[in-house]
């Protein structure tokens, strides 16, 4: 944690004096910037699991609100937040915008409520509902506040950007803008900062250094294959990877070469490619050239998350996503703690969108203790941070693996002090692999090194890996209903709880096919109940995912038209 900057004694007899007057003065300053970036009366919009989201030309008020708001954490924090101004996946026309942590993580959920009163409040009630979250958080105003902002290429992200620094620059916090960053670097920054440098040096260029040199030394072992030319196909959905990627690529071109495609200079953002579209629509995205059994990947458009695929020789198409991921990492440090001979305990984080084999898989065979939470980041992330070894994945390709403190010291010791040398090299690479992944939040570029150092450690071609497991046929599909919030759920959000009778009819459905599994949610990010089903054929996951659309249209409010098939 940053050292205290200095804010004056709580004591001191005329504070609360001095703390009137800042107010008055800053209140006036604030509704007078507040006017140049004026909330649409009536619009209300919700901090959710990623942020704030919508159509870009609605977000200057928010902008401009989280620059306010970004300054108070950090006042109450002592610390440096980020402001991270991307839509990652959504369409080019949509923007959004969250807030980091001191540690680099999401924003803590009291926060998420402060940051959805504070955007939807009326101009006139903006005073009023900000010195409400400095009395609620206890934000001590004496204190000096920084703040880093980051965004993505879409056009709208650079003014949007720029209403945030407003918000900062009038309640007078320190910023730096770090421009055009990938999210996971910027949660990055905002750790190092926090760290004074431990975690690494907080710029793009510290970034990369870590990564590659970390990523270099794990290549590098006289035990990998030299032969075999290591290249890789990165669709980098026309987003901020492309650009992220291409500055690195020169850090890491003796042990990997990647080719970009969909890299932005002429596609359109997310549109037909991108992690997102390759895992929904279990597809290759467009502009991309594949060859079978080549190696591909794509990063989404803020480049947080990684899903891999190939062709076969017939040219069937084959999506690894984070479920596969997930196995493939926790497989490979189980067998480094095996070789160095150290117990440190390894826990797999899943959400109830993992596929029923690989949960099987990491549980029966690999005997590696697994986790369902909510769907989102920060709760796997929170569950994760449980065990010396948290790794995590959501089946849409947005993981890391997280150590804890006492398993980092642990691990950098027995690098350091082991006389055996097969253990001793072992407990190197595992200390590598720590510093290769990007420990604040899933990041497809760090992600992407560690996949391929595995890959090349274990000599493993991309069919092998495949074949760990084979995934059960599933399938997605989405419902409206008038009221999304008419459903609730529980168990990890594997049972319905409301409306009533909904849970029994989907438990009825899925007692009628072989190895099936089905659930549905409302989704966070946009106004639609996810239905999701598996089964022992595509077939089967696809007439159970029908079947419970239509229950929950018929029991949960459906709108519109009936769902199809029926
Ligand atoms: C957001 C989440 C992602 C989650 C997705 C679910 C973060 C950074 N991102 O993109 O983890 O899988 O929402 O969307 O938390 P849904 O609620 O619409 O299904
Ligand atoms: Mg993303």
């Amino acid at each position: 944690m940053r050292e205290d900057l200095g804010g004056q004694s709580a004591v001191c007899p005329w504070t609360t004096q001095v703390g009137e007057d800042l107010l008055d003065m800053d209140l006036h300053a604030i509704t007078a910037h507040s006017a140049l970036h004026a909330k649409p009366s009536g619009l209300v919009l919700q901090y959710g699991t990623a942020g704030f989201r919508t159509k870009a030309e609605h977000l200057d008020h928010v902008m401009y609100r989280m620059g306010l708001l970004a300054v108070l954490r950090s006042k109450q924090t002592k610390s440096t937040i980020g402001v991270m101004v991307t839509a990652s996946h959504n369409p080019e026309e949509d923007n959004g915008v969250k807030l980091v942590d001191p540690l680099g993580e999401m924003l803590a959920p009291s926060w998420e409520e402060h940051a959805t009163s504070l955007a939807n409040a009326e101009e006139q009630d903006l005073p009023g509902v900000l010195m409400d979250i400095i009395v609620k958080a206890a934000v001590d105003l004496q204190q000096d506040a920084f703040v880093v902002i980051g965004r993505d290429t879409r056009l709208s992200s650079e003014k949007l950007s720029q209403s945030v620094i407003d918000g900062v620059t009038v309640l007078e916090g320190q910023f730096h803008d770090y421009g055009l960053v990938t999210t996971p670097q910027l949660h990055y920054m905002v750790y190092c900062r926090n760290t004074s440098g431990q975690y690494g040096e907080a710029t793009v260029e510290g970034y990369y250094q870590k990564l590659s040199k970390a990523f270099m030394e794990l290549t590098k072992q006289p035990f990998c294959s030299e032969e075999e030319y290591r290249s890789l196909k990165v669709d980098c959905a026309n987003g901020i990877g492309a650009l992220k990627l291409k500055e690195m690529e020169h850090y890491i071109s003796q042990g990997l070469s990647v080719q970009l495609f969909n890299d932005g200079t002429k596609g359109k953002l997310n549109h037909l490619c991108g992690a997102d579209f390759v895992k929904s629509h279990q597809k290759p995205p467009q502009g991309i050239e594949m060859k079978s059994n080549e190696r591909c990947c794509s990063f989404d458009g803020d480049a947080d998350r990684i899903v891999y695929y190939y062709l076969d020789v017939d040219g069937h198409f084959h999506l690894i996503d984070g479920d596969k991921i997930a196995t493939l990492i926790s497989r490979f440090l189980k067998e480094l703690l095996l070789e160095i001979g150290e117990s440190l305990n390894i826990g797999v984080v899943q959400t109830a969108y993992a596929n029923g084999s690989s949960t099987r898989y990491l549980e029966e065979v690999m005997k590696v203790p697994v986790y369902c939470t909510k769907t989102g980041v920060k709760h796997l992330h929170h569950k994760a941070q449980e065990f010396d070894i948290g790794v995590y994945f959501e089946a849409n390709g947005h993981g890391t693996v997280l150590f804890s403190k006492a398993a980092e010291t642990k691990i950098r010791q027995l690098a350091k002090e082991l006389e055996d040398e097969k253990r001793k090299a072992a407990a190197k690479t595992l200390e590598n692999i720590l510093d290769l992944f990007n420990q604040t939040a899933g990041d497809a570029i760090s992600d992407m090194l560690v996949i391929e150092a595995i890959l090349t450690l274990k000599d493993l071609t991309i069919q092998q890996w495949d074949a760990l497991y084979t995934d059960l046929p599933n399938r997605q599909l989405k419902v409206k209903v008038a009221d999304r919030q008419v459903i609730s759920t529980t168990d990890a959000e594997r049972q319905v709880v409301t409306p009533p009778g909904l849970q029994e009819a989907i438990s009825d459905l899925v007692k009628k096919h072989k190895l099936s599994r089905a659930f549905v949610r409302p989704s966070g990010t946009e106004d639609i109940v996810r239905v999701y089903a598996e089964a022992d054929s595509q077939e089967n996951a696809d007439s159970l995912a029908r079947a419970v659309s239509l229950a929950v249209f018929e029991l949960a409010g459906g709108v519109g038209e009936a769902p199809p098939g029926f």
